[in-house]
């Protein structure tokens, strides 16, 4: 199809609307031009797919996608921006009002998942056989509003209106057996284009169905009730993403949905191979590898040794063989409450096959680990199943022949500690895969005015696909006249932010204001507490001493918290005090504004990003694996604020200590600190910190009688009844060096010639945090895969 946009829009829009364009809502016209788009990728998407079934493939498997919106992404891929924009405009419409229609498609939780969508977005650019799999949730990440502070959820439907993007694939549907109930797994096909290639990328996700829509005798016979519930136990499988982040969820369901996708994705791989190699599937592994994304798909090992010992009769030495040559697994996090376990008894119930094929899983890892001289304590801490538990880690490591951390810093502590034990014995299979984002969607679709002067000082828009090519534009460092420009582009986008915040939530924020910016969920070693608490005593500080020269500031939060997790709940309604606070005074509100975006969510980032002066990657040295917001930031031009923590140390690495702002204890000094750390007495010395937490409960906010505040309060000076010590994260310890750096920064914004350059050194050097460099690194040294450009 090569006619323009505008020939076939109003056909499409009237095929959505049922009515003519005229009378059609912008939601009708976001579907008719992304059903346009859908028509003109077909025959490649098409070809892609016929293309990579062929050869060696990558199959990530993943219980999270982040997609965000896909329809901007899709028209600057295929080049269609314009033409789109002067075909809306024969209608009065503006390309903008139509894409903010796009529901988020928010099939994760936070950074894991958002990775998964950067590097989909990477292979599909870089035109290599990668295929995505996952599950058709229902029901997204809960839509969060604020309810006087507090946080409420809301359901997400986010395809009930409709949803151009997939396409069921009706005749490749499988069969997933538990022991309980047979359900079919629909795939829904989402295509994946990419920047300057004809190539269509596959993101798979498998919807459960019952097999037959319902039970027609009992319905016949009056039983509608019976009828219906058997239908809605199957549907129940699909229904709701869990909503939690880094902390795992101990349901039955949860394991379900893991062997739902992953056994259906198996099965697929199976067919296909056979199809193309035939019969035989000796040369499973030569033809397919897969990634797991996290312990969520490691059901996918015993799994495939189900498959192929019961349905394909091949011995266990066999299978085990392809097995071990097939797996690669990513860990994301150290926290230990999100290393997955889960009880014996729910495979038993669920599929006690696949118990049993875990349980010889076990028992020949005993007798290896026997054979290599480690000790009884040492064989029953590692063995796949102990305690009445299946530890899905320590699967996940026996079975993959490659295990990897997703920042240096991480890489490192996995080694020296959370896997150390699997490190002794298989140290080969260990290595490290920094993480990145796309610069397609974090670069040149959401800050159009930077990426026009990127291309412009390039003389072309090759960076876009090769972010390296940044580094060549460094020496315009030292040209003022395009100081200026970086500083006139970031005013433009704050002023941009300005408009979208007053839109969405009615708050006014002054864009000549320094915009300093904390996104990401809302977890206590991520420390929007500190944040809070800085901003509290800041407030103090103004009180005490109105006119002295302070800097105008405007501090923006986006956050969701899982929704059972109290304390983080409590630091949401903290920060939303304390919003209140300042905007009830009429001294302070003159100087700082305090704004918590509703919602947080892919397409809000979008815009806060491109308008973010300063980045606070703030977590406790060693908790956060990688981060990613950290390097959309640096793309963007925004300094960080950070600890020396997961990507952040790679950034500081990149820019050097005169263009970043980093504080705080670092890991290694962690251990011997917290030996004699009383935070009670940081409270009662380091200036200004006993007013800003007496605050909490005073009487100066107002937690309407929850508690939460003084439970704060309590976490950061006695600890918790469950045997944490007094603040297990470090706040008051660093909150010295927090204050000092960051009052350092907001008045080293005033010269704000210095500081475009630092802006400009930092997104000059961002090349490293493309996620094509990470997936090209995973393809060369993990996959082994080639690009097959069609
Ligand atoms: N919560 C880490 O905490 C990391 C992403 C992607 C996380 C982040 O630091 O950037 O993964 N871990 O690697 C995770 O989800 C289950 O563990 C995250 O998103």
């Amino acid at each position: 199809m090569t006619q323009s946009i505008s020939t076939h829009l109003g056909a499409f829009v009237r095929a959505e609307s049922g009515r003519s364009p005229q009378d059609s809502t912008l939601r009708e016209f976001w579907a008719g031009l992304s059903a346009d788009v859908m028509a003109r990728l077909a025959d490649n998407w098409d070809a892609t797919r016929k293309r990579y079934a062929e050869g060696r493939q990558e199959h990530y498997l993943s219980a999270e996608f982040l997609e965000g919106r896909a329809l901007l992404n899709n028209l600057t891929n295929l080049g269609l921006v314009d033409e789109a924009t002067e075909a809306l405009k024969e209608y009065n419409l503006n390309l903008s009002d139509v894409l903010e229609e796009e529901p988020d498609a928010a099939l994760g939780n936070g950074g894991l998942g958002r990775l998964a969508a950067c590097f989909l977005d990477s292979c599909a650019t870089l035109n290599l056989p990668v295929t995505g799999y996952g599950i058709l949730y229902r029901y997204g990440l809960f839509k969060q509003t604020f309810e006087n502070g507090f946080q409420s959820e809301h359901p997400d439907a986010w395809m009930e209106e409709g949803y151009p993007f997939v396409i069921r694939r009706e005749e490749e549907q499988r069969q997933v057996v538990f022991n309980d109930m047979v359900v079919r797994a629909v795939p829904y096909d989402m295509p994946i284009t990419g920047y300057n290639t004809k190539n269509v990328g596959t993101l798979r996700l498998w919807k459960a169905e019952p097999l037959e829509e319902f039970d027609y005798d009992a319905f016949n016979s009056q039983r509608f009730t019976d009828a219906i519930v058997e239908r809605e136990r199957v549907m129940d499988l699909c229904r709701v993403l869990y909503p939690n982040d880094t902390t795992f969820e101990g349901k039955v369901l949860r394991v379900r949905q893991q062997y739902f996708f992953t056994s259906a994705s198996l099965q697929e791989m199976i067919a296909n191979y056979q199809a193309h190699h035939g019969e035989d599937l000796s040369d499973f592994a030569k033809y397919n590898c897969i990634q797991l994304n996290d312990t969520h798909p490691v059901l996918a090992i015993p799994e495939l040794m189900r498959l192929l010992l019961d349905e394909h009769g091949m011995t266990w030495e066999d299978a085990w063989e392809i097995v071990t040559q097939t797996f690669a697994y990513t860990n994301h996090t150290v926290l230990a409450e999100a290393l997955e376990t889960w009880q014996v008894s729910i495979f038993e119930r669920l599929f006690p096959r696949v118990l049993e094929i875990v349980y010889e899983i076990d028992r020949r890892f005993r007798l290896d680990l026997a054979e290599r001289g480690c000790d009884q304590g040492k064989i029953d801490y590692m063995a796949p199943v102990s305690g009445g538990m299946v530890h899905m880690a320590w699967l996940a490591c026996y079975a993959s022949f490659s295990i990897n951390g997703v920042a240096a810093l991480h890489t490192e502590i996995i080694k020296r500690e959370t896997l150390h034990d699997w490190y002794e014995i298989w140290p080969e299979r260990f290595n490290n895969k920094t993480n990145g984002v796309t610069p397609r969607r974090w670069l040149n679709q959401c800050n159009p005015r930077l990426s026009a002067l990127l291309t412009e000082l390039a003389g072309s828009d090759a960076w876009v696909s090769d972010l390296d090519k940044l580094a060549d534009l460094e020496h315009f460092a030292d040209d003022p006249k395009v100081l200026g420009w970086i500083t006139e582009i970031k005013d433009a986008n704050k002023a941009d932010f300005a408009k979208w915040i007053k839109n969405r939530q009615g708050v006014e924020v002054d864009p000549t204001s320094v915009f300093d910016v904390q996104i990401k969920r809302l977890h206590e070693y991520k420390r929007q507490l500190m944040n809070a608490i800085y901003i509290l005593d800041l407030y103090f500080r103004i009180k005490d001493n109105p006119e002295a020269n302070w800097p105008k500031r405007t501090f923006i939060f986006g956050a969701k918290s899982a929704p059972g997790y109290v304390r983080a709940k409590g630091i949401i309604k903290l920060i939303n005090e304390i919003a209140r606070l300042v905007d009830n005074d009429p001294v302070v509100s003159e100087i700082l504004t305090v704004v918590f975006v509703e919602n947080y969510n892919v397409s809000p980032a979008e815009h806060i990003i491109p308008a973010a002066d300063v980045s606070e990657q703030i977590s406790t040295a060693g908790k956060e694996a990688s981060g990613t917001s950290n390097m959309k930031f640096m793309m963007n031009g925004a300094l960080t604020l950070g600890t020396l923590d997961g990507a952040n140390v790679e950034i500081l690495d990149a820019v050097g200590e005169d263009n970043a702002y980093i504080f705080g204890l670092k890991e290694e000094e962690l251990a011997a600190y917290r030996a004699q750390y009383q935070p009670r007495q940081a409270y009662e010395t380091v200036p200004g910190l006993k007013r800003v937490l007496d605050a909490f409960v005073d009487g100066t906010l107002d937690d309407n009688g929850t508690g939460m505040f003084h439970d704060l309060l309590m976490s950061l000076l006695e600890g918790t009844n469950w045997g944490d010590p007094a603040d297990v994260y470090f706040v008051l310890a660093d909150f010295p060096a927090y204050r000092e750096t960051r009052d350092r920064m907001a008045l080293d914004y005033a010269d704000r010639d210095a500081w475009a350059r630092k802006c400009w050194i930092n997104i000059c050097r961002s090349g490293r945090f493309s996620s094509d460099r990470t997936i090209n690194d995973y393809a060369r040294e993990v996959w082994k895969i080639q690009p097959e450009k069609i």
